[in-house]
């Protein structure tokens, strides 16, 4: 399997859960160009030009975070990445992906991070209130979203590394910070932030 990625973009959520599953895959690094190792312009494999996607070696290419996510951990072995199946916390994590996707990532951290004028930063920083108190309402005395670590935890982790970037000020959610920083320390996701780390210290 491919991943095509962008050091600490979403696609960091991929890499960790692939690290957690301990499934093989060849890391693609998109430029901000979008070009590719081998030349080629990754629209052709994503048309949106969105990381992450994953290409496996039968050739089937799948894009949109949710999915992705949704596919490795339903191809991880038994007892790593879980809820796949028909089961309430299979589509709880599920509800989780899009929560994050929609209320997070495009709402909150997108315009932030992108090229939006000043009011639109505002109203973005103030869109995060929500989300986070749903969020740390939530975690309050509990260590994942669901009963066991999931793609969902793994994708929040990927956007809650924005929040300095983004001056998002996640030092007022000390449920979420205190979150944050155990994922941090679980050794899938420091071995997958540490290799992204190393590639963006190269390219500086
Ligand atoms: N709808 C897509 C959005 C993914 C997305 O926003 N990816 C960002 C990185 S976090 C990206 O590749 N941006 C590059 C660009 O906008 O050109 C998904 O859920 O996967």
């Amino acid at each position: 399997m491919k991943l095509y990625f962008r050091p600490f973009a979403c696609s960091l959520a991929a890499r960790i859960a692939l690290e957690e599953a301990g499934l093989d895959a060849d890391y693609v690094e998109v430029g901000r160009d979008y070009r590719l190792p081998d030349g080629r312009d990754f629209r052709e494999i994503s048309p949106m030009g969105y990381v992450p996607a994953i290409q496996t070696s039968s050739g089937f290419v799948l894009t949109e975070g949710p999915a992705v996510l949704t596919y490795i951990a339903e191809l991880a072995p038994e007892g790593t990445l879980n809820f796949t199946g028909f089961s309430d916390a299979h589509y709880r994590m599920i509800a989780w992906l899009n929560f994050i996707a929609t209320e997070l990532h495009k709402s909150v951290f997108a315009p932030l991070l992108g090229k939006a004028g000043e009011g639109d930063r505002d109203s973005a920083r103030a869109r995060a209130a929500r989300p986070f108190a749903v969020l740390s309402q939530h975690l309050e005395g509990q260590n994942f979203l669901e009963d066991r670590f999931s793609v969902a935890d793994a994708y929040l982790l990927a956007v809650l590394n924005w929040c300095e970037a983004a001056q998002v000020p996640i030092q007022d959610w000390p449920v979420l910070l205190a979150y944050r920083t155990r994922l941090r320390a679980r050794p899938s996701v420091a071995r997958a932030m540490a290799a992204e780390l190393t590639l963006l210290k190269q390219a500086a």
